[in-house]
């Protein structure tokens, strides 16, 4: 599994990436073979006909008709070359084959998710087949963002209140990042996702697991959501406030103006679901809502809470790694699925 780039770019790691490389290095070739012509005539005849005495006079000169016709005619053609090829590639990279399999993306600040056509959803990590093309209908919900994956090729704006797409094939399995090419506002540097090219089976496996998270104990799955879920963009887990307050000594911390006064799992779910619900204090209200995060997913967070917070212990590990059914473990301390969030 070899990946290698060139001395100006990344692998050409998208069955598309070889067309747009040709044409970068056609441009750039040509452009240099003409800035090296024009800079050595231009240093030439400067230095030719440099100013030596007062009494000089210019000489009479005569146009040179061909040279003058290859001069318009030459650069012409090459304009028309660029445009044409560029056109082509253009169309092929934008135009997805009618058999792409289609997922979903959404830009949001400061996060990319994605959702499949089972319902699977996932955030910072786009699972996709090998060696099938892979098309994207993108929209944001907030700003512009743009998906740009370097080693495809492949970037183009996601848009609020409108869809975009692109396509794609990968070559190879491997993980290949994932940038917001569109300055979206404070944590835009660190909007970043991976494309996760994996082999038939395995796509269909992590497809029917739900993101690979259906048998995870609460605990690990909280774990993985803090950072699966773009959570960790904005909350330590160790002390240092972001753009969101840490979570570290957040359980059972007091919240004034809360149902029961604490941080509990009835306001932390609050605050999950409905964000603007209870505003910290000394923050400011501009935390997304997660509307894809399922129940299992907000007791895992809960979970995950508490356990960083020193108390979650082996006993509700293992309630909590029980059958799906029994899901909400401690029942006085996890929001039962089906419990609505205090207003
Ligand atoms: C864009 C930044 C951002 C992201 C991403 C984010 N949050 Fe927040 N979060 C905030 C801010 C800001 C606050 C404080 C203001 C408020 O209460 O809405 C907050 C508050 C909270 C609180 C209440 C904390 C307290 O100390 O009272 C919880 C719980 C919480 N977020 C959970 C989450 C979870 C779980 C995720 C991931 C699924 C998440 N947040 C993702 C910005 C963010
Ligand atoms: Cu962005």
């Amino acid at each position: 599994m070899e990946r290698e780039g060139s001395f100006w770019l990344p692998p050409q790691s998208s069955t598309t990436a070889h067309e747009i490389d040709a044409l970068f290095y056609f441009i750039i070739i040509v452009s240099v073979i003409i800035q090296i012509g024009v800079t050595y005539y231009m240093v030439k005849y400067a230095w030719k006909y440099r100013r030596r005495s007062h009494a000089d006079r210019p000489v009479d000169v005569h146009p040179n008709k061909w040279l003058e016709i290859s001069w318009v005619v030459i650069p012409s053609l090459l304009v028309f070359v660029v445009f044409f090829w560029g056109f082509k590639a253009f169309v092929s990279a934008g135009i997805a084959p009618d058999n792409a399999y289609q997922i979903h993306v959404t830009g949001k600040k400061w996060l990319w998710e994605f959702e499949y056509p089972n319902g699977t959803t996932s955030v910072e990590d786009l699972y996709v087949p090998v060696g099938e093309p892979i098309e994207l209908i993108m929209t944001s919900t907030d700003v512009l963002h743009s998906f740009f994956v370097p080693e495809f090729r492949v970037k183009h704006d996601a848009i609020p209140n409108r869809y975009t797409t692109v396509w794609f094939e990968v070559k190879e399995e491997g993980t290949y990042q994932v940038l917001c090419t569109e300055y979206c506002g404070t944590a835009h540097s660190e909007m970043y996702a991976y494309v996760h090219a994996v082999d038939r089976g395995t796509f269909n496996e992590w497809l029917r697991t739900g993101g690979g998270n259906d048998n995870l104990p609460l605990n690990e799955l909280g774990a993985s959501l803090y950072d699966k879920a773009g959570c960790q963009t904005c909350h330590s887990v160790d002390g240092v406030s972001g753009t969101g307050p840490t979570w570290q000594g957040l359980w059972q911390a007091a919240r004034p103006g809360s149902e029961e006064g604490v941080a509990d799992a009835n306001y932390i779910r609050t605050s999950i679901v409905n964000p603007n619900a209870y505003i910290t204090e000394g923050y400011e209200g501009i935390m997304p809502a997660y509307p894809n995060l399922t129940d299992r997913d907000i007791n895992g967070l809960i979970a995950y809470i508490r356990e960083i917070n020193g108390d979650w212990t082996a006993a509700d590990s293992a309630a909590a790694a029980a059958p799906a059914d029994s899901l909400a473990a401690p029942a006085d301390s996890l929001a039962t699925p089906d419990a609505e969030p205090a207003e």
